[in-house]
């Protein structure tokens, strides 16, 4: 008899879609959208069709493993019993050598963002203080910066957008990156909206918009300043700011004396009577909505631009309207209860800069590491130092369902069940559901969920050294996701007991308009323009434009890496992978560099080299190349090891640590000889 079951997808995406699968006598045969959920509304992404493929791919690892020498493919099949063993001896081991638990590090983030994925960092906290990695590569510079301004992170419900008379999506991308937003987008288009796209250059989003405006790289905060000017100068500002705002005359006084739209349409790229022009219609227009993406913050003045793209829409009057405001992300339905382990003071370390500050360590050094759900090697930037930090550590541990690249550095490798094949409970940092995922198979070969791994290395720690580990040695995964439903997360969601939540997923009873009636929760109680926050952490405390870094001489092409339509971050969804990475350009890069498209060209900087295949796209500013974080054999080179690790001017407040600025990538670009060529 075919039976269903209910999911979440764990991924980092914008849409944490509710999947309904059906099994026959334990086996998956289909997955579909959950009709009933209204922003998934039935339907799945490519990424998620291709999941039972997933589930049974003969290259998912399906027991635990052990590399004899670190990048040798040496691998040989151990038990979980001698696994634990080994992780746990080595544990015991260095704490008796360091007296205390700091060599033991976690490095956890994006594979999936379940909240029983919490279990590794529960793991650790009942051992003791460790390191660990905090922050982000991905929002950092943005959560902050909506905190000055708002007092929190949050944002509207993601349909009100579809009651947007004008909406501008601002370096984002749902296109690719959240195509359940798609619909919204196009009915509203269907009812008279308008729909206007600000990149660098034709995304697919763009392609389908009314309208694109090319911006030049990280000038977006320079471009949403000199708006703001127009609309002081057009008398356009809402006439009650002076009521719900703070800094309002320190704003207009910055406005009046620093920012010239002459010299912002120079510094932008976006013509001066096309910002006035874009200004009038943004301020005349109600309800009107700005989407700004991840990508656009990622920039060594990140923040800055969110300030300043936040202060337009408080200029303008849009934030608290309905149909309004300016959309990111937000995360108040992640108020997961916990496993209740005291706090520890752990050793902490930006993920962006993990290797660099785990280099660093003494008194003790780093001895393990623990990797989970993670892929620095494919996707952090600092790559020389991790491989450093590599030949430091005494044990890698990597837990994962794929060989990945990261994992070809690992000693043991854990392997992870699929969301197919545990519990857990998943909130969106977009909509507001939240949703039980319950396992519809066995899990596949020996994979073990991260909450039975972490019970599993307690009950050892425990075995060799009474009370080294107070997290629990066992317990129910069911009942262990259903906790997680304190009594914040069940008012929230209107819910009376936690077992609600298994007969469908739910949304937080949050109103849909975020910042309604200008309810802020600043310091000030206030939308603030003037922020004692940012001050206090060294930051201007108005949004202004602070110059990112541009191409030089010597690297004269800045790499953007944006995200891909059918890949999440480095997991992989096509059977096909390539063993090389396409670098598009403008076609006149061809004419300059001698090359022609399809050929073999090297791109390099102080860090790295790569070798790549020429491709081009019209679009494209002639200093701006593009590479997809794409599907690339693990052999190949990691395109990441161009990256600096510069890191974006907010996200210590409320992200954990600051951001990165992958998009100040810069190279150089060279046409090969056919003996240099490797393909
Ligand atoms: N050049 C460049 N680099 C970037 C970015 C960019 O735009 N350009 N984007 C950055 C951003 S925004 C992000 S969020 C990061 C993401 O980087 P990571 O956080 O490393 O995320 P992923 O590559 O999505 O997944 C990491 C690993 O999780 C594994 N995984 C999947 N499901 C599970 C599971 O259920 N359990 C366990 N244990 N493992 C699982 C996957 O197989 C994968 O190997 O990359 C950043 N790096
Ligand atoms: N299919 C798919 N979906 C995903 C992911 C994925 O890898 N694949 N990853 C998930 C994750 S981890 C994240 S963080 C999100 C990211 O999704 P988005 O928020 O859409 O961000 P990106 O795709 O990184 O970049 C969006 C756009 O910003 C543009 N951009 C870059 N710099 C600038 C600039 O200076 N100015 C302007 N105006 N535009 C600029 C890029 O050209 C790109 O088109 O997507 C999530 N969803
Ligand atoms: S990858 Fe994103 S869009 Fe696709 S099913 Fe998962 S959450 Fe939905
Ligand atoms: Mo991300």
């Amino acid at each position: 008899m075919p039976e269903k079951h209910y999911h979440v997808c764990p991924r980092n995406c914008y849409d944490t879609c509710s999947i309904i699968s059906t099994t026959v006598n334990g086996v998956l045969v289909s997955i579909e959208g959950n009709p009933a959920h209204d922003y998934t509304k039935g339907k799945l992404c490519p990424k998620a069709m291709n999941d039972i493929q997933k589930v049974y791919n003969p290259s998912r690892i399906r027991y635990p493993m052990r590399q004899r020498q670190r990048f040798s493919g040496n691998w040989e099949r151990m038990s979980w019993d001698e696994a634990l063993d080994m992780i746990a001896q080595k544990i015991i081991d260095s704490k008796k050598h360091d007296g205390n638990t700091l060599s033991l590090a976690l490095n956890k983030y994006s594979g999936n963002f379940g909240a029983l994925h919490n279990a590794m960092e529960w793991l650790f906290s009942g051992m003791g203080p460790t390191t660990r990695a905090v922050g982000s590569p991905c929002w950092s510079a943005g959560v902050d910066a909506q905190t000055y301004d708002f007092g929190k992170f949050f944002c509207s419900e993601p349909r009100e957008m579809g009651h947007a008379k004008l909406l501008w999506l601002w370096g984002v991308n749902p296109a690719w990156t959240a195509v359940h937003q798609m619909p919204i987008i196009f009915d509203a288009m269907d009812r008279g909206s308008k729909v206007i796209c600000f990149d660098t250059y034709l995304s697919d989003t763009a392609a389908r918009s009314h309208r694109f405006i090319q911006v030049k790289p990280g000038t977006d905060g320079l471009l949403a300043l000199a708006m703001c000017k127009v609309l002081c100068e057009e008398n356009l500002m809402d006439d009650k700011l002076y009521d719900y705002t703070l800094g309002l005359v320190e704003f207009i006084d910055y406005l009046t004396n620093s920012i010239d739209l002459t010299e912002a349409a120079e510094i932008t790229g976006v013509k001066a009577e096309i910002i006035r022009e874009l200004a009038i219609e943004y301020g005349q227009t109600c309800p009107a909505c700005i989407w700004v993406g991840f990508g656009l913050q990622r920039y060594t003045n990140g923040g800055q631009t969110l300030r300043a793209i936040d202060a337009l829409g408080a200029l303008a009057g849009h934030i608290g309207e309905k149909g309004g405001g300016v959309h990111y992300g937000h995360f108040e339905t992640w108020k997961f209860a916990g496993a209740g382990l005291p706090e520890q003071q752990n050793r902490q370390l930006n993920i962006n800069r993990f290797a660099r500050e785990a280099l660093a360590c003494d008194k003790p050094p780093l001895r393990v590491l623990w990797l989970s759900g993670r892929n620095p090697l494919a996707q952090d930037a600092d790559l020389k130092h991790w491989h450093r930090l590599i030949q430091q550590l005494e044990l890698i541990v990597i837990n994962d369902l794929f060989l990945t690249k990261s994992a070809q550095a690992a000693d043991i490798f854990l392997p992870a069940t699929t969301h197919y094949e545990h519990w857990d409970l998943n909130s969106s940092y977009w909509h507001y559901w939240v949703g039980i995922n319950e396992p519809a198979i066995n899990p596949v070969g020996e994979a073990k969920s991260d909450l039975e791994i972490a019970w599993n290395l307690s009950a050892k720690l425990n075995r060799f050294e009474k009370g080294s580990c107070s997290f629990p040695t066992s317990g129910s995964e069911r009942e262990t996701a259903l906790k997680q439903l304190g009594p914040d997360m069940l008012r929230m969601l209107g819910l009376n007991t936690p077992e609600e939540i298994l007969d469908r997923p739910i949304k937080a009873k949050f109103p849909p308009t975020a910042w309604e009636n200008h309810e802020f929760v600043t310091p000030s109680k206030r939308y603030e323009f003037q922020s004692s926050r940012a001050l206090a952490a060294g930051l201007p405390a108005l949004p202004v434009f602070e110059p990112a870094l541009l191409p030089s001489k010597e690297t004269p092409l800045r790499l953007l890496t944006p995200h891909h339509s059918m890949m999440i971050n480095s997991q992989s969804y096509q059977d096909a992978l390539s063993d090389y990475y396409d670098l598009y350009i403008n076609p006149r890069l061809l004419e300059n560099y001698g090359l022609k498209i399809g050929e073999t060209a090297e791109i390099w900087n102080e860090y790295a080299s790569l070798q790549v295949k020429v491709k081009v796209d019209m679009s494209l500013p002639e200093d701006v190349v593009i590479i997809y974080q794409q599907a690339i054999e693990q052999r190949a080179q990691a395109r990441n090891a161009l990256l600096n690790s510069n890191l974006s001017d907010m996200g210590d407040v409320a992200a954990g640590g600051k951001g990165l600025a992958i998009n100040e990538t810069f190279v150089s670009l060279r046409k090969l000889t056919p003996s240099e060529r490797s393909f």
